[in-house]
C-alpha cells in the first residue's frame, strides 16, 4: 500500500506541475491524467463532457483546480467500484 500511495502522489505531482500551480490539477491537467492513467476505470475518459462532470463533482471549493484531497475522492470511488464494494 505504501508503494501504491507513492505512485499516486508522484503521478499527481507530475501532471499538476505542467501548468499553473504545481500543487493542483487544472481541468486540462486532470483530463490528461485521466486519459493516460485511468483509461479503463473511467468510462469514456476521452469525452470532454465526462471530464467536466467529474471535475464538477470533485472540485469541492469550485475554484477550477483539484487539490490532491479533491482528486483523491475519485481514486476512492474507482477503487470502490473496482473492488465491488457497492455504495
Ligand atoms: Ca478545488
Amino acid at each position: 500500500m505504501e508503494a501504491a500511495i507513492g505512485v499516486l502522489v508522484s503521478q499527481f505531482k507530475a501532471y499538476a506541475g505542467s501548468d499553473g500551480s504545481s500543487d493542483t490539477l487544472s481541468r486540462g491537467e486532470f483530463q490528461k491524467l485521466v486519459a493516460s492513467q485511468l483509461p479503463n476505470l473511467v468510462k469514456d475518459a476521452g469525452d470532454p463532457a465526462v471530464i467536466d462532470h467529474l471535475m464538477s463533482t470533485l472540485d469541492e471549493n469550485c475554484d477550477g483546480e483539484l487539490t490532491f484531497l479533491e482528486f483523491w475522492q475519485l481514486v476512492g470511488r474507482l477503487a470502490n467500484q473496482h473492488g465491488g464494494f457497492g455504495k
